[in-house]
């Protein structure tokens, strides 16, 4: 008997709204920090910092433009006119899941109002019907980089206490709008990446908090996210008693660069450095080295009476995250060659290969954190991210992506050998991707990692036609046989 993954594994893929859905003024919208970052395709791409700072003059101009070909995530992939057609060609591919985000400002276009955009919501049930139609559950991000840019402009983004309410009542109205269509929820995406881009996370620019220490800024804002996502968390409970709540965090693995025990050491470090945010919302409480850092490095937190409370009281149910690369780390980085990663700049593996965007590609990688992971948390796993961003070429019709295979192939392996070996309990996979969509660093779309290739350029330019690649067959081929034509010769 051939090996296969668990009966009921939900295969499937992943997209959020800001990168996705495009329309950035229709249905109501209001405007979000992605419909104000432009691109900056005269950057090395492998320059993460560079591609993610943003100040408010650059804002304020956004503001201005009426030049769309600079802000890529106003059109995305055009999914807002194309879900129907997309929604098909995962069917088609036999998708069990799709995880998609709902753009906060379709519901409340400024954050703040008392009522919902009845457009909004109108869309989304739309696109949750499609789904129904091929038997797609969906799982539902209900805060993927797409803050309301009213929230920076006229309060301090989620540094300001007030957004709790605000993210409260947003939550509130969609778990009551959804409750017989989506079972499947995140809270925040990556809730660690406010460390590493404020702006897309938290609606914080440094230059708005003069006088300020920035870091406490960050995990003041990110204070108030994780008490906004046990609220979450509570309310989707109480409204949808058979939902799943999850975390999602950006899963960086770091491995020491030599047994040099400085090197060991830091790399343990840096692992910590990820998982304090996945602690605080799987444990309910903030661990003891995040307060010994908070304590040693001088911030300050303000809480209320009752935070600490509500955070034990309403952890996750299960732990998603994206995983795309390892990276190494030492002591020093004197003298040794610097790759990126998502969200990161880390040194280089001499051992792996990387991709066009410098991100190194370790499928082994993928098991050691699943291992990591499960022994950590002991709650099932979700993988919500995964994939290759690579230079696709549309030839006749379609894009022969052997090298995306192979990634694909070698990372299921991994995947199958934690749940079979290592004892893993993984609830699913959703590539991320699945149809090529805004890049959130560089915001391109020539960064593709889709089954599905969407003809559009950097600046916006295209028919936005979908056309298969050749993996989009060889994904059918592996949901259909359950993983089992990975094994067969
Ligand atoms: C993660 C985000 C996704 C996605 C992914 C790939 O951090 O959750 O939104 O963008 O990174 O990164 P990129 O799009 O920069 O290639």
């Amino acid at each position: 008997m051939s090996r296969r993954f668990p009966e009921g594994f939900l295969w499937g893929g992943a997209t959020a709204a800001n990168q996705y859905e495009g329309g950035w003024k229709e249905g109501g919208k209001g405007i979000t920090v992605s419909d104000c970052a432009r691109h900056h395709l005269d950057i090395d791409v492998t320059d993460y910092k560079a591609h993610n700072a943003i100040t408010t003059a650059e804002v304020m101009a956004a503001l201005e433009s009426s030049d769309d070909s600079l802000y890529p995530k106003r059109h995305g992939s055009e999914g807002f006119s194309h879900y129907k057609e997309d929604i098909a060609l995962f069917a088609k591919m036999g998708f069990k899941v799709y995880r998609m985000s709902i753009a906060w400002a379709r519901i409340f276009p400024n954050g703040d109002e008392l009522e919902p955009n009845e457009e909004g919501l109108k869309f989304y049930d739309a696109v949750f019907d499609e789904l129904a139609k091929y038997n797609i559950e969906p799982l539902v991000t209900m805060s993927h980089y797409e803050p309301p840019i009213n929230l920076l402009l006229n309060y301090q983004g989620w540094y300001s206490r007030e957004v709790i309410p605000m993210f409260t009542r947003y939550v509130e109205t969609i778990c009551t709008r959804y409750r017989d269509k989506v079972k499947y929820w995140l809270t925040f995406n990556e809730v660690d990446s406010m460390i590493r881009h404020p702006y897309t996370t938290g609606a914080l620019i440094e230059d708005r908090f003069p006088g300020l220490n920035f870091e406490e800024v960050i995990f003041q804002a990110m204070h108030h996210q994780f008490v906004a996502s046990a609220l979450a968390t509570k309310i989707c409970h109480e409204i949808i008693p058979e939902s799943k709540v999850g975390c999602m965090l950006t899963k960086l693995t770091y491995y020491p660069y030599t047994c040099k025990p400085e090197d060991v050491l830091t790399a343990q470090q840096y692992m910590r450095s990820t998982y304090c945010y996945s602690d605080t919302q799987v444990f309910g409480e903030y661990p003891s080295y995040l307060l010994s850092k908070f304590k040693n490095d001088g911030i300050n937190l303000s809480m209320e009476a009752d935070d600490l409370e509500i955070m034990k009281k309403y952890p996750v149910d299960f732990v998603s995250f994206s995983y795309y690369s390892s990276s190494c780390a030492a002591a020093s980085e004197e003298g040794k060659e610097i790759t990126a990663g998502n969200t990161i700049s880390a040194i280089k593996n001499p051992y792996i290969p990387s991709s066009d965007w410098g991100w190194q590609i370790d499928p082994i990688g993928l098991r050691v954190s699943l291992v990591d992971l499960y022994d950590r948390y002991r709650k099932p796993l979700f993988i919500v991210e995964n994939g290759l961003g690579a230079k696709d070429e549309l030839v006749n019709g379609t894009v022969e992506d052997d090298y995306r295979i192979a990634y694909f192939e070698a990372h299921f392996k991994a995947m199958l050998d934690a749940i079979e070996l290592d004892g893993v309990d993984l609830m699913g996979y959703t590539s991320w991707g699945c149809i090529d969509i805004v890049s959130e660093s560089t915001k391109q779309m020539t960064k593709r990692y889709g089954f599905i290739y969407v003809d559009a350029d950097d600046y916006g330019n295209g028919t936005y036609n979908r056309y298969p690649k050749k993996s989009f067959y060889w994904y059918k081929g592996v949901i259909e046989s359950n993983g089992a034509v990975l094994f067969e010769d």
